[in-house]
């Protein structure tokens, strides 16, 4: 909500952002949910989808549908083509100078898991360090659990603070040489925070240690330009922003990509296959065994048109906008406790609403056509930070209106009746 020097903000001449134009592109918002218009607030989870995306993904069925890179015939070569035309769309949307950097994945988890075996598995040894924060998603906590059983290295965490943020001394103290892998969230998804990464990732290189940025809650909100940013790996889910579910980016760093051994093995990621030696493919493919989601990926490629068509700038500022006025309004009723108060901040508002618990509060809000999550959010470690089992968030995306948010007011005066 604030202005930093690592998160493009609004300039003075700003661009009005039409969020009724915007609105009428996701036809799910017409939708009527137990009645009552539909007040979508839990975006952070999975966003809603454009029209130009659901559309992308029929057609692709209607005038595409052949499997990718190994048919002569003209629907391979349609399908091949909007495979391939994602991977440079996404490559664009994260700055990356090569799309040979961009690696299509099932999601931020598969990307993560992918990192932690292949190039984790392969570099870690005993007495070598990962280092997380306390903010992480459980998908940036056990793929580096499980590797460090395997290989033998320690795990370290970066504790926060009680506004939601990572202790920078703290980071700083908990760097050495023994320091292998960083991997830190860019924007925390139960408290919304905005890392300071591009410092982050700098300090991280002068103790020559290598980071992955899990960006599954910043795609959506933030622009992302990987070169600017110096990161090593870069993962996002498309579904998280406006995209189908279950495909997603890996971006890497060319020569650490090349070095890396594969993660599965199968069709496409070879080159040559024999029983005495397999040649693997280049990169990319090498880390795309298999059959992929390519209805998927032809829709994810639709869904970074649709981001990128718009003033990214201005979509910011209203999102801002929007999560200011819900923190005000939030914050007035008697009984809340917002949890995680970052100085930067995007996308999320946590909190705890005095004599319901934040499951019954879900139940009320539901009925009343407002969709919130309530729980741990996969992110227990924060819970545990606050010494809270639970919280209510409601998640916001460009989509989202001044109207939502007194829509959820008014829903929480409910639970508050309901449960007084
Ligand atoms: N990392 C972060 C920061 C996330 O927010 C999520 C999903 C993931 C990783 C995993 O993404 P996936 O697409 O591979 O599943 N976050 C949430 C959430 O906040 N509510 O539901 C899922």
């Amino acid at each position: 909500m604030t202005p930093t020097a690592h998160v493009p903000r609004p300039r003075s001449h700003a661009p009005a952002f039409d969020v009724a134009k915007v609105r009428a592109d996701f036809p799910i918002l017409s939708e009527l949910v137990h009645g009552k218009p539909l007040v979508y607030l839990d975006s952070a989870n999975t966003s809603q989808k454009p029209l130009s995306v659901i559309r992308a993904t029929d057609d692709y069925y209607r005038h595409a549908n052949a499997n990718i890179h190994r048919a002569t015939h003209l629907l391979s070569e349609r399908a091949t083509g909007l495979y391939e035309g994602s991977r440079k769309k996404a490559a664009k949307f994260l700055n990356a100078a090569d799309p040979h950097t961009i690696v299509l994945t099932k999601g931020t988890t598969d990307g993560i898991n992918l990192v932690a075996q292949s190039y984790g598995r392969s570099v870690l040894k005993p007495g070598d360090e990962i280092l997380l924060s306390w903010l992480e998603h459980h998908s940036n906590i056990v793929p580096w659990q499980l590797v460090a059983e395997q290989t033998g290295a320690a795990i370290k965490v970066v504790p926060i603070n009680d506004l939601g943020e990572i202790d920078p001394e703290e980071y700083v103290r908990l760097l050495s040489p023994r320091t292998k892998i960083v991997a830190v969230g860019h924007v925390s998804n139960a408290l919304g925070t905005i890392n300071p990464i591009k410092a982050m990732i700098a300090q991280a290189h002068a103790h020559g240690a290598v980071v992955l940025v899990d960006g599954a809650q910043a795609a959506p909100h933030l622009v992302i330009d990987v070169q600017d940013l110096d990161c090593d790996f870069y993962v996002l889910s498309s579904h998280k922003m406006f995209g189908p579910t279950g495909t997603g980016v890996l971006y890497g760093r060319k020569q650490l990509l090349e070095a890396m051994p594969p993660y599965q093995g199968g069709g496409d990621m070879i080159s040559n296959v024999t029983f005495e030696k397999t040649l693997y493919n280049q990169i990319p493919y090498k880390f795309e065994a298999g059959t992929p989601n390519i209805a998927g990926v032809a829709g994810f490629g639709a869904a970074i048109d649709y981001l990128m068509s718009l003033d990214r700038e201005a979509a910011l500022a209203h999102e801002d906008a929007v999560l200011e006025y819900a923190t005000a309004r939030v914050r007035e009723i008697p009984g809340v406790r917002i949890i995680g108060e970052a100085r930067h901040k995007t996308g999320v508002l946590s909190f705890l609403l005095e004599g319901a618990h934040p499951h019954d509060a879900g139940t009320v809000l539901d009925q009343q056509g407002i969709a919130v999550r309530t729980g741990q959010h996969c992110a227990q470690p924060v819970m545990d930070k606050f010494c809270i089992p639970a919280t209510i968030r409601a998640s916001l995306a460009i989509y989202n209106t001044r109207e939502d948010i007194d829509a959820l007011v008014r829903g929480l005066h409910k639970v508050r009746e309901v449960f007084a």
